[in-house]
């Protein structure tokens, strides 16, 4: 699939994916989100060996300014049910992605932009980045699993009044609520971002899986979190990467992890 609205750059074992639409905000509209779904549903295994995902938005505007509001006007109901139903299919792909996906959030990440950082494991913003999720000001709510994941990061109390306010809130505001991991300057985002892919690149690429499926569990009403992790403590024990790290740290060496 050759995209439209994607600039993808492989760098070493890590792929920067910048959404290009920067004259419209970087909006997701339908053509963005299917390209979304292409990649982490199949695009990546184009990608050998990729170790992380970044995303980042065009420019030094936004960073996503929501879903694409030009497209909702000729929604009926089971037009805006099937297309919330398919936000949440490629974003839940995104959440469950077998390595890791950081946000680098280099501007506005309103509506649907606050939607897809938030669908990512880590959250890196630049000092100018703005969040909210303004729905509500066009007689909508969040359709991309907003109104969920937000009171998972940041608890009922500040999630609903951010959701029923519609407010904007600053980088500082949202590292201390726990929405965000950290804040870099603008010039800084992406290396920042890249550097933390690095740090979690020298670790094992199976447990960093096993992390990501069993911190996933504990969201999921069908899956029993505390016996997601014992199963998957199970399967660590028989990784390569398992043997190595223990025989590095008697060896007193740094470990060379294979993902096997
Ligand atoms: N959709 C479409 N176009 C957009 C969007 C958007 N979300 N945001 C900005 N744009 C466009 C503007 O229309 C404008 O285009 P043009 O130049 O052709 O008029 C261009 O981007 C630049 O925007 P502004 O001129 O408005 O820039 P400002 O600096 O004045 O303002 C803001 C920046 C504050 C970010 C402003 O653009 C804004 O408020 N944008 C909308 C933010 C918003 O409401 N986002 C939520 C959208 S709804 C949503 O995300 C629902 C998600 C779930 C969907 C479920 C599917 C069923």
């Amino acid at each position: 699939m050759t995209y439209e609205n994607l600039l993808i750059k492989k760098s070493g074992n890590f792929v920067l994916i910048t959404i290009n639409r920067p004259q419209a905000l970087n909006a997701l509209n339908t053509k963005t989100m299917e390209e979304l779904g292409h990649f982490f549903e199949t695009g990546f295994k184009h990608h050998a060996d990729i170790r992380g995902v970044i995303i980042t938005g065009a420019g030094e505007k936004a960073f996503v300014a929501g879903a694409d509001i030009k497209e909702f006007l000729a929604l009926d109901v089971d037009g805006g049910k099937s297309m919330s139903a398919r936000g949440h299919e490629i974003f839940n792909r995104i959440e469950q992605f077998h390595v890791p996906v950081v946000a680098a959030i280099n501007g506005f990440a309103l509506g649907g932009g606050l939607e897809l950082a938030m669908a990512c494991h880590l959250r890196i913003a630049s000092d100018t980045a703005r969040f909210g999720q303004p729905e509500v000001n066009l007689g909508l709510i969040p359709g991309y699993g907003g109104t969920q994941r937000l009171i998972q990061m940041i608890g009922k109390t500040k999630a609903i009044e951010l959701l029923m306010t519609a407010d904007m809130i600053s980088a500082a505001q949202a590292v201390q609520l726990g929405l965000i991991n950290a804040i870099a300057t603008q010039d800084d985002l992406l290396t920042a971002a890249f550097q933390l892919l690095e740090k979690i690149s020298t670790k094992a690429p199976l447990a960093i899986q096993e992390i990501i499926s069993t911190v996933n569990a504990y969201f999921d009403n069908t899956r029993d979190g505390f016996q997601a992790e014992i199963d998957a403590f199970g399967r660590c024990t028989q990784t390569e990467d398992f043997e190595e790290g223990a025989q590095a740290f008697i060896d007193k060496r740094k470990p060379v992890f294979n993902g096997k």
